[in-house]
């Protein structure tokens, strides 16, 4: 059983958790000659860390990685790469109080059911802690993507609550705000909106969205190797997902065939309601996904539940909680799309021979 494996080819096996002395991966399948530092695979972990602004959870993890494996001279070995990053500002007396408790609408529950264990030390492996290292091998595989292809990954925040950000204005706004926000004339009303939210002790979802362009077409195979289920798969195994859509996504349920077809000139397709995808395969479009994240269920606003005996008990959380997980989200989007990109393009490669591409 590999259930912290991700990936066929490029595969990538975290493992940590929150409140442990580390957390890593390893990478295996990387082909060698990727030119990466340690300070370019940081500045990524940047964009996803915690107490980076208010709106985020207050824990100060450093997130300095060290490359233990797999990297010589500045460049991939294509022998396996391990990264690990130590944990550095785990608190976890916060938990004290639900440590025999389950929060309603988290994993607690789900963990305790399926193994009898309970680390309730900051959710423990169902922590979003262990994005981290999703979005340390989501550098390498960005950075070879973009060599090998051109091809660029671009995620943003398309909803936060109730406010939609109806359009992108300016691409490079997106990493000027601590929202992804692609709207500079939203971001004030997105910090007003997480201030009161922050005040009430609520928390709130967001909707992420995520292109990735230049893409050959190719990827993805028929009937199990389809690449936006792939895809879907991957931001699903992201904390707090709910939903993902593809292209038109769930709104193709009320157009009509004459105007969810892309339809094809001599010039190229004229639409992307497939989202870059047709059968399984890449079409050569971008790529365009977009995925739902929960309100956190960790809340300091008291609510019913249960302990582990069964008992009926109320539950405050404590700790340094983020009001809207998906804030935090663009960079793990970004970086699940490039792993799959990755492992699909070394699959292509694997079926097709060194003509794959032509
Ligand atoms: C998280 C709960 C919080 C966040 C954590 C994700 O942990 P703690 O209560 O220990 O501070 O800070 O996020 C990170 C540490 C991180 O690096 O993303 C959760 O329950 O998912």
């Amino acid at each position: 059983m590999s259930h912290n494996r991700f990936g066929h080819l490029f595969t990538v096996t975290t493992f940590g958790e929150s409140h442990g002395p580390a957390i890593g991966c390893v990478i295996d399948g990387c082909p060698p000659g990727i030119e990466i530092t340690a300070e370019e695979i940081k500045a990524e972990l940047e964009r996803r860390a915690t107490g980076k602004s208010r709106h985020t959870s207050q824990r100060r993890e450093k997130d300095d990685v060290q490359i233990v494996s797999g990297m010589f001279e500045g460049q991939t070995t294509g022998t396996a790469i391990a990264m690990v990053i130590e944990n550095t500002d785990a608190r976890s007396r916060d938990y004290n109080e639900i440590k025999s408790q389950f929060r309603p609408g988290h994993a607690d529950y789900t963990y305790f059911k399926k193994y009898g264990v309970r680390d309730y030390r900051g959710g423990g492996r169902s922590s979003a802690r262990e994005t981290t290292m999703r979005v340390a091998a989501g550098a390498i595989a960005r950075k070879w993507l973009n060599q090998e292809f051109g091809i660029s990954i671009q995620g943003w925040l398309a909803q936060l609550g109730p406010h939609r950000v109806d359009a992108v204005r300016e691409w490079s706004t997106v990493d000027e705000n601590p929202f992804f926000c692609p709207d500079p004339s939203m971001v004030p009303v997105l910090e007003n909106y997480m201030d009161a939210l922050r005040k009430s002790g609520d928390s709130v979802g967001a909707r992420v969205n995520v292109v990735a362009r230049n893409v050959p077409a190719g990827l993805g195979a028929p009937v199990y190797g389809k690449l936006d289920a792939d895809l879907a798969a991957a931001m699903m195994s992201i904390n707090a997902a709910k939903g993902v859509e593809v292209g038109a996504g769930f709104d193709s349920v009320a157009q009509m065939g004459t105007e969810h077809r892309d339809e094809m000139t001599s010039d190229g397709f004229l639409s992307n309601h497939a989202g870059g995808v047709l059968g399984g395969i890449s079409s050569g479009q971008d790529i365009v996904v977009s995925t739902a994240f929960k309100p956190t269920s960790s809340l300091r606003l008291p609510c019913r539940g249960l302990d582990v005996d069964g008992n009926e008990v109320e539950i405050v959380t404590k700790g340094r909680h983020d009001p809207c997980v998906g804030i935090r989200a663009t960079p793990i989007v970004e970086a699940m799309m490039a792993l799959v990109l990755m492992d699909h393009v070394l699959r292509h490669r694997a079926q097709m021979g060194c003509e794959a591409f032509v």
